[in-house]
């Protein structure tokens, strides 16, 4: 599925180590569409929506203070299998078990301080999407398309 989209969101310690370009450009040599991005000061609200699903964890109240530390760079990338493939880039939860080559094997070193989020299912890459960008992702013809799918 060619059209497949992911939610990908360099971190407030990615965005304070001047890596947004990095990881973005990672994402558009590997042939993905950007179709939205910004930068974004969630509230407290908006993050703990966005982490809903670990509200019951140990970590999360240090987890949202993190997140809440300074702008996140919010990006929806268009590709081919683009959850799975983004997830890969990304590399483990944990940047010590991540392999180097992966964005979090290059560029980190606590799980706690991991730089960017990548959506870990199709389901959740479109609640997310939805949450992180009402405002709609845009439609456009990469001229590049033809020559990097068969
Ligand atoms: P991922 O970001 O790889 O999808 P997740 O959704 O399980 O991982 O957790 C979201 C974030 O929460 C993760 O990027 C970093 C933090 N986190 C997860 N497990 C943690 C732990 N055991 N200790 C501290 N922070 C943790
Ligand atoms: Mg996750």
């Amino acid at each position: 599925n060619t059209t497949e989209r992911t939610y990908i969101m360099v971190k407030p310690d990615g965005v304070d180590r001047g890596l947004v370009g990095e990881i973005l450009s990672r994402f558009e040599k590997r042939g993905f569409k950007l179709i939205a991005a910004k930068l974004a000061l969630p509230s407290k609200e908006h993050l703990e929506e966005h982490y809903a699903d670990l509200k019951e964890r140990p970590f999360f109240p240090g987890l949202i203070r993190y997140m809440l530390g300074g702008p996140v760079f919010c990006m929806v990338f268009e590709g081919l299998d683009a959850v799975k493939t983004g997830r890969a880039m990304l590399g483990a939860t944990n940047p010590l078990a991540s392999a180097p080559g992966t964005i979090r094997g290059d560029f980190a070193l606590a799980t706690g301080r991991n730089i960017c989020h990548g959506s870990d299912s199709v389901e959740n890459a479109e609640k997310e999407i939805a949450l992180w960008f009402p405002e709609g992702t845009l439609q456009y013809k990469l001229s590049q398309a033809a020559v990097i799918y068969e």
